[in-house]
């Protein structure tokens, strides 16, 4: 692929490189995404389960569906897409990875500098005194979690209508507006305000490149838009 081969040498010249990874990098570690095939948990939405309405309409259903997944992710590893990014950040002298996603494979397959836009789904945090905590335990002893003070637990994670964690989005945008490349990874880029990355990278005169199975609504923007599984795509872009 004649492409490959320029954004290759594209990337090989940036000096400040910014990722923004959805839920499809994930896709070849077993994790299933949220929209496309295979996104969807016992007929119910991203959009229906993933609020806090949701949560505090049924607790039991919206923890049922976490635990599921913690379950699926304790038994993931990374894959190469998560690996290339390890070995694009070490030869790079700024990189910021951006992240949609809670599973915390970028961590385990060595990435540093990851910006968690939407949590981390180890968190937990109680909805009645605000502590929170780590507990990697799949399965969870008990479904839903309670804190020590009786309160009941929820996922560390940002739902729908719910602010990023504090101060994070600046952080990203910086990442974004100073990139000469950004890649992005795996997501559908329908949710905001991780997407709003794309383009305010574009017009701080990044180069984008879109790596994803389908087509998105950022792939006519993107100076390169490359349909694949990330995991053969991502280690070609490697020297
Ligand atoms: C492959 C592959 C392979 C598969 N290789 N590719 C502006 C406009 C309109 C709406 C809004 C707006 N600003 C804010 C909003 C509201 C809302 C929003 O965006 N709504 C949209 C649905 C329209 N946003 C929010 O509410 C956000 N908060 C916020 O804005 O706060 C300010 C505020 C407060 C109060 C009022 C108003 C504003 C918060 C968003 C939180 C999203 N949370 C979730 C759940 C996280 C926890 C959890 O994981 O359980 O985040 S929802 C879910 O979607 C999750 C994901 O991170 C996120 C994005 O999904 P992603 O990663 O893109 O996955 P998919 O499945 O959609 O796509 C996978 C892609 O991979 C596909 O394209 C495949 O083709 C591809 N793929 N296999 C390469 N092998
Ligand atoms: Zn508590």
């Amino acid at each position: 692929m004649a492409d490959l081969e320029r954004a290759r040498g594209l990337l090989a010249r940036a000096r400040s490189v910014a990722v923004l990874t959805g839920a499809g990098i994930s896709a070849e570690s077993g994790i299933p995404s949220f929209r496309g095939a295979g996104g969807l948990w016992k007929n119910f939405r991203a959009e229906d389960l993933a609020t806090p309405q949701a949560f505090a309409r049924n607790p039991p259903l919206v923890w049922e569906w976490y635990a599921w997944r913690r379950e699926l992710i304790a038994n993931a590893a990374p894959n190469p897409a998560h690996y290339a990014l390890v070995r694009i950040e070490a030869a790079k002298p700024q990189f910021t990875l951006i992240t949609q996603n809670v599973d915390g494979l970028h961590d385990l397959a060595g990435s540093r500098q990851i910006l968690k836009l939407h949590g981390d789904i180890w968190r937990l945090r109680c909805i009645l005194c605000g502590t929170h905590w780590d507990d990697r335990r799949a399965p969870l002893p008990q479904v839903p979690p309670l804190c020590a003070c009786g309160g009941l637990a929820r996922p560390g994670v940002v739902w729908f209508g719910e602010s990023l964690p504090e101060g994070i989005m600046q952080q990203a945008e910086h990442a974004a507006a100073a990139a000469d490349v950004m890649l992005v990874v795996g997501t559908s880029a329908l949710v905001y305000p991780a997407a709003g990355l794309i383009p305010y990278a574009k017009r701080a005169g990044a180069t984008v490149m879109e790596f994803n199975l389908e087509t998105t609504a950022f792939s006519a923007m993107a100076d390169f838009s490359f349909q694949g599984p990330a995991g053969e795509l991502l280690p070609r872009l490697l020297i």
